[in-house]
């Protein structure tokens, strides 16, 4: 059951107003089942939440991107007379689409996925009202042969203060085996160990982020699923994804999100102390945001490209 939105010690102090922002109201969409399912196994598969009109527009502007269409310095505009499977078949995934696509960010905003995730999120957690913001998006393309990111946990970089990281995973394209689906190890989120990492030695399977280890991995699951498919997972979760061995693109969005309530100590800036960093590059999806009175950064309007082996072993576009 909600609780109370208004944040108790709220009062404004020396001209600033610590009100909490006004509610975002968003649609429950999942059961209660769901729900416990998710704070057991620290994942949950909602099918066929998007439509395929709506998976459509995000491989429309996956091309987009890709061919420069958006003014941002990584992604410059390509020669008309590169075709869009030329342009998108060498992206493995794009860091931060959001920050320049106004498509993506609607996606990131979306209702059905936001009421999910004010339903989730920070589930684990007693008083929690369901507010939500969102710091990163990742769109991977994953083309035949582009390899796979090993075990790793999502807060081993994105740390919040509650455990309560969660990826919104949007299946662009089906998952399989075969084309480098999600696995997921259940239950591996429960006890908010952060597992270290290392260098992994499979640079044909898995790209050049280190590898998790220290854990058991002989329960791990295949998550394979269908176009328009929604995965959510926690930041604990430990997961990896494979090389795609098929013959189409894996195109997947993921967006990562937290409980507002919870500082971002994301990374620490000259002067700060860890206890109060808090980026504040954000945005609110759901509920209330009670840090609203800080303010917020605005996105540098560029984007990174994440690589791998096989996109390090082509060769650039604009070589001829
Ligand atoms: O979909 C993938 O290939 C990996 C996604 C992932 O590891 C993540 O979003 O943290």
């Amino acid at each position: 059951m909600k609780q109370e939105r208004r944040n108790p010690t709220a009062l404004a102090v020396g001209g600033v107003n610590f009100e909490p922002s006004a509610p975002i109201e968003v649609p429950q969409i999942v059961s209660e089942e769901q729900v416990q399912f998710f704070i057991d196994n620290g994942y949950l598969v909602v099918p066929n939440l998007l439509s395929l009109d709506e998976v459509e527009e995000l491989r429309q502007d996956t091309v987009t991107l890709a061919k420069g269409g958006y003014p941002c310095d990584s992604l410059q505009p390509l020669p008309e007379d590169i075709d869009d499977d030329e342009a998108v078949g060498r992206i493995l995934c794009i860091h931060q689409p959001h920050f320049v696509s106004p498509v993506i960010e609607q996606y990131v905003k979306h209702p059905k996925i936001c009421g999910i995730l004010s339903q989730i999120t920070a589930a684990h957690l007693p008083y929690w009202d369901g507010s939500v913001k969102c710091m990163q998006s990742m769109l991977f393309v994953k083309p035949p042969n582009f390899q796979g990111q090993a075990w790793h946990q999502d807060e081993f970089y994105i740390p919040t203060r509650d455990r309560s990281l969660i990826g919104a995973w949007t299946a662009m394209d089906d998952a399989s085996i075969e084309n480098g689906c999600l696995w997921v190890l259940p239950g591996s989120h429960r006890r908010g160990y952060l597992y270290p990492q290392r260098y992994h030695e499979n640079p044909d399977e898995f790209d050049f982020a280190w590898e998790s280890y220290g854990f058991d991995d002989i329960d791990e699951v295949p998550v394979e699923v269908t176009t328009g498919t929604l995965v959510f997972f926690n930041g604990y979760l430990l997961h990896r994804s494979r090389k795609n061995r098929g013959d189409t693109y894996r195109r997947v969005l993921v967006n990562h999100y937290c409980n507002s309530w919870s500082l971002l100590p994301w990374s620490i800036q000259d002067g700060e102390r860890p206890a109060s960093a808090d980026r504040r590059c954000v945005i609110p999806v759901s509920g209330v945001d009670p840090y609203a009175w800080k303010g917020y950064d605005a996105p540098n309007k560029n984007v990174s490209l994440r690589t791998c082996k096989a996109v390090d072993e082509l060769e650039p576009l604009d070589a001829n």
